[in-house]
């Protein structure tokens, strides 16, 4: 089912036009095919450990739960690791990495993951809702980490989140010079905006600031402590400036952040790239340090057969690629599939962007 291109819609008119879309989908082309088919998952993030390719997705689950702005039909409870020895080669499924029921401080919705490795220890870094509910009956997103000697887990769960963690879609990165950022966060669902002050508002927004002439609300970057499991400073803005040197405004929504950061280094140059979410793009914008700002630079993948997707990008024995996913398997927006595509840049350090529709 494919959103609509280029047409902001929310998730509840995006589910209205169903039966238009299920048609459409009879006849949709893909560039790409899914990881795996057997289970449903989104939000790859991919790292090469020992010559091996791991991705670190979400594990998307069957539920009744009508699709919703908050993403509530998102009901995923763990984590299985998928494992390629090459690009095209079979692919693993692991077992369960870590399972909701194991995570002392978390109460459900285990979604976007990503994972590190440090001095023989592999870290798994995941976005859930605390067991605490606010007074609305919602549990508050938080970030927590768990570690394991094997790249597919088991993973062992913090008995907390990560302190002075909020909101979701965790990515980390670590600099040549051995220094761990991670950028983190998402409107809407994620709950950044009721975080807009610096504090938790639980009767701020549900879906963005709505504030079309201000800069938009920005993703965040934080330096990690040499532990891997702490914050080191207070989080900061990481700014997304246009092509004229100004924040990107609220109301632009093909360019501002929406959730799915993931960064690389590249050629000296730090690319900090996001989902723009109701306009079904991945972008990315470039900085000279981990920090930013960042500058708008365009778009890497079009709008995928879904609502959503959520990527990572990695360089593989000399090649760059894209994960992403889409719903290619499902037509359902909560039950999607994994996919990788090589990646090209030209020789000024721009990305040649993807149309996912489109055979190769
Ligand atoms: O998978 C649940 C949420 O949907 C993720 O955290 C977001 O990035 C979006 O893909």
């Amino acid at each position: 089912m494919a959103p609509i291109p280029y047409v902001r819609l929310t998730v509840a008119a995006a589910v209205a036009l169903l039966p238009a879309a299920a048609a459409q989908a009879q006849k949709q082309t893909f560039r790409d095919q899914p990881l795996v088919s057997s289970i449903y998952t989104a939000d790859p993030s991919a790292h090469v450990f020992g010559g091996k390719m791991y991705v670190y997705p979400s594990h998307d689950v069957p539920t009744n739960i009508p699709d919703d702005d908050l993403g509530n039909e998102y009901a995923m409870h763990d984590y299985r690791v998928l494992e390629l020895d090459r690009p095209g080669g079979k692919v693993t499924i692991g077992p369960v990495a870590l399972d909701v029921k194991n995570v002392p401080w978390a109460s459900k919705q285990m979604w976007a993951p990503d994972a590190a490795y440090k001095n023989g220890t592999y870290y798994l870094y995941f976005p859930a809702r605390d067991k605490a509910k606010d007074k609305n009956g919602l549990g508050t997103f938080r970030i927590g980490v768990a570690t394991s000697k094997n790249p597919m887990g088991p993973f062992k769960a913090e008995p907390k989140p990560i302190a002075g963690s909020f909101s979701m879609d965790p990515a980390v990165f670590t600099d040549s010079d051995g220094k761990s950022y991670m950028y983190f966060g998402g409107i809407w669902g994620g709950q950044l905006q009721r975080w807009a002050t610096g504090k938790f508002d639980p009767n701020g927004s549900d879906t963005d600031l709505h504030q079309d002439n201000k800069p938009a609300l920005s993703g965040k970057v934080v330096r990690m402590n040499p532990d891997m499991k702490s914050f080191a400073e207070k989080p900061r803005d990481a700014v997304i400036l246009d092509e004229h040197g100004k924040p990107v405004l609220g109301g632009d929504h093909e360019k501002r952040f929406f959730e799915a950061s993931w960064m690389f280094k590249r050629g000296g140059k730090y690319y900090y790239t996001y989902s723009t979410g109701d306009t079904h793009f991945l972008n990315y914008a470039i900085g000279n340090n981990p920090y930013g700002p960042f500058k708008y630079t365009g778009h890497i993948l079009k709008p995928v057969a879904g609502w959503t997707t959520h990527h990572s990008i990695v360089e593989w024995n000399g090649k760059w690629w894209l994960f992403y996913a889409d719903n290619q398997l499902s037509g359902k927006n909560h039950l999607r599939n994994v996919k990788m595509t090589p990646l090209t840049f030209n020789p000024d350090g721009t990305i040649v962007t993807i149309d996912p529709l489109k055979p190769r």
